[in-house]
């Protein structure tokens, strides 16, 4: 017997977006470098970097981030043979590398990045079947195959000195994680996963195979996560969590389906994991916030057209301005 796992939203739930509060939350958490729980998540922090960026610009207050600050402290993550770390002395990964060049974009300064070492970096990674590996250890997963596709094309390199990348078996790698409901895992035979949906889709997306998949089958189990509730889960049988409000909606609307679920009510649940007093976003409502969650949040809402953001683009997760500006397409299904 399969169990609808859920949340009930309170009558007194919030249904304003308190976008002012989160520019403080995010700003404070950027400077509060004492803070426990700052210096617990080191081991992320270069990603944690570029959650709290991307929010702050699509809340139109990145002018509240020092620039100059950011900027050496991703220097200081770059590895001598090319890619990043999560912070300095950390083993790099194909993460990282990642959250580096879209914190350079969002910044207009891929010229600090030694792009001819990071490309090199990214090859190194590719195996004979066209996977990637995550790292020098060699786990693999179709989030590395996002990763290695994503960093290419924001450094302008994915279809001319990709440093011997094979794009085609990246292709047809991914394609082998399909599944028969229409989703994708994270290997050939894992179980469907929406985050590994968004990779796939989204490394689809970026090399212009996105008519492979089967749309109509893998848009309705996206949209059978959608509780009664509003809030998305990741796969059935789990939890709402408002970041799926991104890994989710954000598959539909590269699928052109965005319609297929209940905006209002997604709407409704993500207001309501706002925190009124601290600022943030939680992963469900009455959690504590953190700048994942609230990435994820206003990202769902900037998908969803809420008033006052900037919009997002739906495969890269970064201001569809800066994607413009460095003249990146990405395929749309209709
Ligand atoms: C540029 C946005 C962006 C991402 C870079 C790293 C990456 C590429 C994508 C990650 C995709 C992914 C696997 C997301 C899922 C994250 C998550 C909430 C995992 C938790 O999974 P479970 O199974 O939790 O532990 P549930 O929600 O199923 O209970
Ligand atoms: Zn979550």
């Amino acid at each position: 017997m399969s169990v609808v796992k859920d949340v009930t939203l309170k009558d007194d739930a919030h249904t304003e977006f308190f976008l002012e509060k989160h520019a403080d939350y995010l700003s404070a958490y950027a400077s509060q470098k004492e803070d426990y729980h700052y210096i617990m998540t080191e081991y992320l922090r270069l990603s944690g970097v570029y959650w709290g960026l991307t929010a702050m610009d699509l809340i139109g207050h990145i002018d509240r981030m020092d620039k100059g600050d950011i900027v050496e402290y991703l220097k200081s993550c770059e590895s001598e043979s090319g890619g990043f770390s999560p912070a300095p002395k950390h083993d790099k990964s194909i993460l990282y590398t990642l959250s580096a060049i879209q914190i350079a974009c969002i910044y207009d300064c891929v010229d600090v990045i030694d792009v001819d070492k990071t490309v090199a970096y990214i090859a190194s990674l590719q195996q004979e079947d066209g996977s990637f590996a995550g790292d020098e250890w060699g786990e693999i997963d179709t989030r590395f195959s996002f990763c290695a596709v994503a960093s290419l094309a924001l450094m302008k390199c994915l279809w001319t000195n990709n440093g011997g990348v094979n794009l085609d078996k990246a292709v047809d790698f991914v394609m082998r994680c399909m599944n028969f409901d229409g989703g994708f895992g994270c290997r050939p035979e894992s179980e469907t996963h929406s985050g590994q949906i968004y990779c796939c889709l989204g490394a689809l997306s970026i090399l212009g195979e996105l008519h492979r998949v089967n749309a109509d089958l893998l848009g309705w189990w996206l949209c059978e996560r959608q509780l009664p509730s509003g809030g998305l889960n990741g796969r059935p049988e789990k939890l709402p969590d408002v970041c799926y409000s991104w890994w989710v909606l954000s598959s539909l609307a590269m699928l052109g389906k965005t319609h297929w679920i209940d905006n209002k009510k997604l709407v409704q649940f993500i207001l309501a994991s706002q925190d009124d007093e601290t600022g943030g976003i939680a992963d469900r409502p009455g959690d504590m916030v953190d700048p994942f969650h609230t990435l994820f949040g206003i990202t769902g809402l900037s998908l969803l057209g809420e008033k006052g953001l900037k919009k997002v683009n739906p495969v890269f997760c970064m201001p569809q301005e800066v994607i413009d500006r460095l003249g990146i397409e990405v395929q749309i299904l209709k």
